[in-house]
């Protein structure tokens, strides 16, 4: 009994060390195309949810004298998809009712907006058909609170 869970030990160990050894080795088993954190390659629904946020320390009154910019950010700056995914992206205004607007904006091909007052929220759904990079944007706070999709294109 002692001499068999020390074996199924010994087995364990070996299969960590190995994977853990051989990371090449997990690269060649890799399917093509396959992409850390996305490796399906048959077309999936991705589900998105961001929000507006802040850059700590950011001082408005300089950055919008030097260049424009005001600490408005994304919580998320790139979305990764696979041509052909299904993409729904929730997007959230967290500004109090006094703040601002925000938006979340592709243009042409993905024509999505989703325009929100303070404290709304909205969804766009689309397929991503044009493989690609395609920045997304804030329309009220360029240039600096913007992000991209990555559309992998398929490998056929
Ligand atoms: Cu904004």
């Amino acid at each position: 009994m002692i001499q068999s869970r020390d074996q199924a030990i010994i087995v364990v160990l070996a299969v960590i060390l190995t994977s853990t050894a051989m990371p090449s080795l997990r690269m060649a088993n890799a399917q093509p195309g396959g992409f850390p954190g996305l490796s399906s390659t048959t077309p999936s629904t991705r589900i998105f949810y961001i929000y507006n946020t802040n850059v700590l320390g950011f001082n408005e009154t300089k950055g919008i004298q030097k260049a424009n910019l005001t600490s408005d950010a994304y919580s998320l700056q790139t979305i990764l998809v696979n041509q052909g995914d299904k993409v729904i992206v929730n997007f959230y205004n967290m500004e109090a009712p006094s703040g601002d607007m925000h938006s979340f904006t592709i243009n042409a091909p993905y024509n999505v907006n989703i325009n929100l007052n303070p404290g709304q929220n909205g969804t766009a759904t689309f397929v991503a058909d044009h493989p690609g990079i395609f920045e997304f944007y804030c329309m009220h706070h360029l240039p600096g609170m913007v992000g991209e999709l990555i559309v992998l294109p398929n490998k056929t």
